[in-house]
């Protein structure tokens, strides 16, 4: 047994227990070491065996990227070095454009690629979400219909190719359908989460930790599965950087009056102008003013 450091993938997390996996794609338990537990599914780590099952990670590789969410007083890391982002909401239940809006926002401020998936297009209010995500689509944003219990192979081939040589996180409020994505494309994923997690889960369907799964035995597709969320907090962003990561408003930026405007009162603002003309929609606009506030009011005591 080999005690010397080696490479690893964090493939599983939960509070400072961790599942790395090796080069060989080996599993194996690990703590890091004290109180701390940085680490997160999707993070390149040194590490080296303790005793024959359990291992300690030693060191975090730098990270590509980092999706994560600040709520008023957590952080919460979803993921790292990801290539894509793939956030589910379905017809049933109801989506909240709220949180659709801040999980494109944080992965645009991480620098990861997002589409949207809607799911479950099979049920009888598919016309109104549709509706609902028209402005998305307007703007340039991704939006995949599929129907991954009621046409399951068509929702396969639509989703191979996008995945294929990448790694990446499926993330969405509960209910959507994130793990019925990942069992349509993994055709292991039992075995892949392990007796470990099969004992932590035992009777529930919902989601609890994060885990990533791999798509083909080549280990070059992998997909990530995570559990729903709920709260979605974007605390780590200022707000005069918002505009920015909304792709319907950055043609307007620069446009305004005032170099320094908030696009919410001034004389002369583009948004502003945008909005009014239709060309910006009102839901979209609402969150911008919403997370506004959020973002420039002070921590409450
Ligand atoms: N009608 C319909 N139901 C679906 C479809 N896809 C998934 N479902 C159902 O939606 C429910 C939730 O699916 P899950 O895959 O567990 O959802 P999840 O996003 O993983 O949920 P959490 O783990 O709680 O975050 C299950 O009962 C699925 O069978 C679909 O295309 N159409
Ligand atoms: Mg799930
Ligand atoms: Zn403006």
């Amino acid at each position: 047994m080999s005690k010397a450091p080696q490479t690893g993938l964090v493939v599983r997390g939960h509070g400072r227990h961790y599942v790395v996996e090796d080069q060989d794609g080996q599993r194996i338990h690990c703590l890091t070491r004290g109180k701390k537990s940085d680490c997160v599914v999707g993070d390149r780590v040194r590490w080296m065996r303790s005793s024959e099952h359990e291992g300690v990670i030693e060191k975090v590789e730098p990270r590509r990227n980092l999706l994560f969410r600040q709520d008023e007083w957590k952080t919460k890391s979803f993921a790292a070095n990801l290539d894509r982002l793939l956030i589910l909401v379905a017809v049933e239940p109801q989506f909240s454009e709220s949180q659709l809006t801040r999980a494109l926002i944080a992965a645009q401020s991480a620098g990861i690629t997002a589409d949207i998936v809607l799911n479950k297009t099979d049920l009888p209010g598919a016309q109104a979400a549709r509706e609902r995500l028209a402005p998305y689509t307007a703007m340039g944003q991704r939006v995949l219909e599929l129907s991954l219990k009621g046409r399951p192979d068509e929702s396969r081939e639509v989703l191979r190719p996008l995945l294929h040589g990448q790694a990446t996180l499926v993330l969405g409020p509960s209910g959507t359908g994130k793990s019925t994505l990942i069992n349509l494309l993994v055709p292991d994923a039992q075995a892949q989460v392990g007796e470990i997690s099969q004992a932590l889960n035992s009777g529930r369907h919902t989601t609890t930790t994060t885990q990533w799964y791999w798509m083909d035995a080549g280990r070059e597709d992998a997909l990530i599965d995570s559990p729903g969320f709920q709260e979605f907090g974007l605390r780590q962003i200022a707000a005069p950087d918002l505009a920015s990561y909304m792709p319907d408003f950055k043609p307007y930026l620069g446009e305004c009056r005032f170099h320094n405007c908030s696009h919410r009162h001034e004389p002369g603002c583009a948004v502003l102008v945008a909005v009014e003309a239709g060309a910006i929609s009102p839901s979209r606009y609402r969150i911008y003013d919403e997370l506004w506030d959020e973002l420039s009011a002070p921590p409450k005591y």
